[in-house]
């Protein structure tokens, strides 16, 4: 894969500002929003059975997330996925604490089974969970995990029919046929709340523009990576809270130049 066609969908979604149609959780609603911004995108939340056919409907994409489930909001979710799979609109689904309890493993499967996904990102725990094995996960934390996560990305994609994301310090890309491993990023992502589900609904705005898919997602993992890092390198002695506003400022100005220079990833 081109260090420039990563470029290039990164200038796509900054050109575009693809309005990405959120149903996510109450813990990382403001800070998704933002990050979205950030980013060159346009968020949205709308959660109403009322409407979100409607708002489903005219989004570059839509981004799933069971973070702070409840029955009426997976109703939501499953017109909302129905929706979008019924008017060509992408669906990214972040299955956040399959496996911490029954309802949310059920939850997760059902949604797989009734809307068409055409990308799931979760740490390896969850998306173990989602396929049906019992891998053991703290909450909406994967801990470290213990099996072979490339393994398990590839079993599930075939599994799934659809790209498979795992993350972690390193991060899986693969739609069961090629896979690729994407290395940028820091370990202090894993100590503010809302990394990785933000990081589902950035994934969101690049394949809400560019029909290839796998190689929006590998564009998205890299660019968030490095500006990841880039905000480390400013602000990690500062501690959490600095980081974690850097790290929108530095979703705002990673550069094709970084791209270039800093992406990270190999092909398995
Ligand atoms: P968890 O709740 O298990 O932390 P998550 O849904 O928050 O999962 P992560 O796997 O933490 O998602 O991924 C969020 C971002 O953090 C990704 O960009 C990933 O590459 C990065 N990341 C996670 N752990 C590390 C690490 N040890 N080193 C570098 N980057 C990491
Ligand atoms: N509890 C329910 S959802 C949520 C918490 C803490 C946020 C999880 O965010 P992430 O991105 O998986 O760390
Ligand atoms: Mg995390
Ligand atoms: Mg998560």
């Amino acid at each position: 894969m081109e260090k420039n066609s990563l470029c290039e969908t990164l200038q796509k979604v900054r050109e575009v500002n693809p309005l990405v149609h959120n149903i996510t959780n109450v813990v990382v609603t403001n800070f998704t929003a933002n990050g979205l911004l950030a980013l060159g995108a346009s968020p949205v939340m709308a959660y109403a059975v009322e409407e979100v056919a409607d708002m489903a409907q005219i989004a570059n994409s839509v981004v799933l997330n069971i973070g702070t489930l409840n029955s009426q909001t997976v109703d939501s979710m499953i017109l909302a996925g129905k929706a979008a799979n019924e008017s060509g609109v992408p669906v990214i689904f972040d299955p956040v604490g399959a496996g911490a309890t029954r309802y949310r493993t059920e939850t997760a499967q059902k949604i797989m089974n009734e809307v068409k996904v055409s990308i799931i990102r979760g740490n390896a725990a969850e998306m173990a969970n989602v396929v049906g094995e019992k891998w053991e996960i703290k909450g909406v934390d994967a801990g470290d995990a213990k099996g072979n996560i490339t393994e398990l990305a590839i079993t599930a994609a075939q599994k799934m029919n659809c790209v498979v994301v795992i993350t972690g310090k390193e991060d899986v890309v693969t739609d069961g046929k090629t896979t690729y491993v994407v290395t940028n990023g820091h370990p202090i992502l894993t100590k503010v709340t809302g990394t990785g589900c933000l990081l589902t609904s950035v994934i969101g705005a690049f394949v809400g523009v560019e029909k290839d898919f796998f190689r929006a997602t590998v564009a998205a993992l890299t660019y968030y990576g490095i500006a990841a890092e880039k905000a480390a390198r400013i602000a990690a002695d500062l501690g959490t809270g600095s980081f974690q506003i850097e790290f929108l400022n530095q979703l705002s100005l990673v550069s094709f130049e970084d791209i270039n220079q800093y992406s990270s990833f190999r092909e398995f």
